[in-house]
């Protein structure tokens, strides 16, 4: 693969603000509400539309990119390895297979490969990461589309949520499941199923319970685990216990904690977290 003709796109749910040695960009999804639109991008200051949130009664929802939006995204480049957040929760996989479709009408010698994560926020970050390493390792385009879709297969997602009003709001899970968290001091633990939607595994009291319990989760991965990408909306705390954990209990050095972008924020809510986890 040559990397100068090779880029590689995603959704804002990646939380991936930029890449190195490899062509990058991002197709922001928005949040919205009666007063505002927010563009989940590099100038989004998520702290201030998180604060914002927390107070605020009135309807919210969020949009997906556009096919316009996916093929400016992919702008002249000649291959391009797509990631898309899960296609059971968002319009973004369709519409990014859409722009596909014109994009290759259009220039005939452009490849385009889509790929649905079937998840959010870090194990998307994970899957890029990968993506970069294969590009960079001169793979053919053909053999990294192999290679990625058995990789997924690799990762996983869990996490922790305070509370589900804007997944049940926005009818992203059912208002049954998202009364779990809705209750004080409980915690919604959770992993992407297969399908690429929200399975809850737990609920747990108190957050030194929650965190324990996303551990006994991922110790049944095996003892072998790589690179752990922990997205967390107004809750470091609770991210730099569980990656300490993690490095205790396994021999795990490759750890990331950052704080989610504008579209996992809104849904994971202040106080939660995502994690991904990779099995070698
Ligand atoms: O198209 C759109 O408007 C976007 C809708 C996205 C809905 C779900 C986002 C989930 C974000 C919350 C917890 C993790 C769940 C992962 C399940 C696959 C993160």
């Amino acid at each position: 693969m040559i990397p100068q003709k090779t880029k590689i796109v995603c959704d804002s749910a990646s939380d991936m603000l930029s890449l190195c040695d490899v062509a990058f960009t991002s197709a922001p999804l928005k949040i919205i509400t009666d007063d505002n639109e927010y563009i989940d991008d590099k100038n989004l200051n998520v702290a201030e539309m998180a604060n914002k949130l927390l107070t605020y009664k009135g309807k919210s929802s969020t949009a997906c990119p556009s096919v316009g939006d996916w093929l400016s995204a992919f702008g002249d480049a000649e291959f391009i390895f797509c990631v898309t957040i899960t296609s059971s929760l968002s319009g973004s996989y369709n519409s990014a297979c859409i722009a596909k479709g014109q994009y290759e009408g259009e220039h005939p010698d452009r490849k385009v490969f889509i790929i649905d994560s079937l998840s959010a926020g870090p194990e998307i970050y994970i899957m890029i990461e990968k993506l970069r390493e294969y590009i960079l390792s001169d793979e053919p385009f053909d053999s990294i589309c192999e290679k990625i879709m058995e990789y997924k297969k690799s990762t996983k997602l869990f996490f922790m949520l305070e509370s589900m009003r804007n997944l049940a709001n926005n009818g992203r899970v059912s208002p049954l499941v998202a009364k779990a968290a809705g209750l004080l001091g409980i915690r919604a633990i959770g992993t992407a199923s297969d399908e690429g939607t929200l399975k809850l595994l737990d609920k747990c009291r108190g957050e030194q319970k929650a965190l324990s319990t996303i551990l006994q989760h991922i110790k049944k991965l095996g003892s072998n685990i790589g690179r752990v990408r922990i997205g967390h909306c107004n809750n470091e705390t609770a991210a730099r216990l569980l990656s300490d954990m993690i490095a205790s209990e396994f021999k795990c050095t490759d750890i990331l904690i950052y704080e989610l972008r504008g579209l996992c924020s809104f849904y994971a809510e202040n106080g939660g977290f995502l994690i991904g986890v990779e099995q070698i």
